[in-house]
């Protein structure tokens, strides 16, 4: 099972909003006889990838599998009959499908008389899927919330400059992360005062630290959505999250000004609510937009999306994930600023939070988290530490909220 977390880890970054999954599968010796992961939605799921290796001699042998196998036709057909029909004696399980679409794989297994173990590495398995787990069980994206500091937990100096506290392999590293997620998000404060592009610009590994792919995936078609929280409308037209490079959705107040047109067309919704496809039949639209978000031009359009403010100061942020959760927006990268991390917190809506710390002081300078709602002690927030990485001279740690 170890194995198949390890395998699953490999679909990061391509499989949404799909899962990551790994399969490995024993021949009745318990020798490996076949090894999978799901690499893209739309391709074969883990379990089929490693039957396939298998053959024959999966017949009478073990699959582990870091999800339940699915019982059901979607994009392909269900794994819990490709496992009988291969003749699979035993399944042991990490994790069940929480998704009443896909469940079920389990029990129909056990009804025809394999035997079906649960719950083997489950903690390593939800970790490897935390995105997608949270995803399906709160019908919201998870959140991961990365900040940079100093060791004295200053993110920007007395003067309000905030660019370079970190070295250029935490920054690299930064988009690294950045282009796994589906959504880069950062609130209007930081646009203002950094002009963020929002863009992953990942380095080509040089070392390749991550272990070569087993099996080809599809380039990913479409880069990751840049999500600016702005109630009251004021991004600049000339700000670049505007820029086209990657298609952005502007959230804003009810009745805030609209900083550009409601160029979005991707889910045929228009800003004022109504249904409209405006397609062509030669699949681009009437504002020369494309169904998935991109211009004729190659550009990629600006959207906008209205939030209902929140009694607690800002917008409704819950409703602005399900409305990305609407979108097929599985995971979100948080990039700030203070106030809009202090009210993710606050509404309880992050699920990770990862920290870059540089070893420098700066003694004064602002917090990276603004207001949280913690007033005493007593209402701190505790967090589980996951991982420490030295990153260039820099540290990166990784720490998860108490979660579902
Ligand atoms: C995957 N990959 O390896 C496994 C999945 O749209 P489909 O047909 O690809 O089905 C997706 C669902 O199947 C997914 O949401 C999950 O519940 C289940 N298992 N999915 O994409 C896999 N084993
Ligand atoms: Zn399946």
């Amino acid at each position: 099972m170890a194995r198949a977390v390890e395998l699953a880890a490999r679909g990061h970054g391509a499989t949404s909003p799909n899962p990551v999954v790994g399969c490995v599968i024993l021949d009745a010796a318990g020798r490996v006889a076949g090894e999978g992961f799901h690499a893209y939605a739309g391709g074969p799921h883990a379990e089929v990838v490693a039957l396939r290796q298998a053959g024959e001699r999966a017949r009478g042998g073990t699959a582990y599998v870091t999800l339940e196998p699915c019982d059901h036709t979607g994009r392909t057909g269900p794994c819990s009959r490709a496992l009988l029909a291969a003749g699979i004696a035993r399944v042991v399980v990490a994790v069940p499908d929480p998704t009443p679409k896909a469940a079920g794989g389990t029990a129909r297994l056990r009804e025809h008389g394999v035997a079906v173990e649960t719950g083997l590495l489950a903690e390593e398995a939800e970790r490897v899927n935390a995105e997608w787990l949270t995803y399906a069980r709160l019908g919201r994206p998870h959140v991961t919330w990365k900040f940079a500091a100093t060791l004295d937990g200053r993110s920007a100096a007395a003067d309000g400059s905030s660019q370079w506290i970190t070295s250029p392999e935490a920054r690299a590293d930064v988009h690294r992360l950045r282009a796994r997620a589906d959504a880069i998000m950062a609130g209007i404060g930081t646009v203002l005062a950094d002009d963020p592009r929002l863009t992953a610009r990942p380095e080509p590994p040089r070392a390749s630290p991550e272990p070569p792919r087993a099996s080809p995936e599809p380039p990913r078609g479409r880069p990751p959505l840049r999500v600016v929280v702005d109630s009251e409308g004021r991004t600049p037209p000339t700000a670049r999250v505007l820029d086209g490079e990657a298609p952005t959705l502007l959230a804003l107040a009810p009745e805030a000004p609209a900083p550009v047109p409601d160029g979005s067309r991707s889910d045929g919704s228009r800003s004022d609510g109504s249904r409209s496809d405006g397609s062509r039949s030669d699949g681009s639209r009437s504002d020369g937009s494309r169904s998935d978000g991109s211009r004729s031009d190659g550009s990629w359009a600006v959207g906008v999306v209205r939030v209902p403010r929140h009694p607690g100061g800002g917008l409704d942020l819950g409703l602005l994930l399900r409305e990305l959760a609407r979108r097929e927006i599985v995971s979100v990268f948080l990039e700030g600023g203070p106030a809009l991390a202090g009210s993710f917190l606050r509404q309880g809506l992050i699920d990770r939070v990862v920290a870059y710390v540089a070893p420098a002081l700066l003694g004064s300078g602002a917090a990276a988290l603004g207001d949280a709602g913690v007033t005493g002690i007593a209402g701190i927030h505790r967090l589980v530490l996951d991982d420490v990485t030295r990153v260039g001279p820099d540290l990166r740690l990784t720490a998860r909220t108490a979660g579902p």
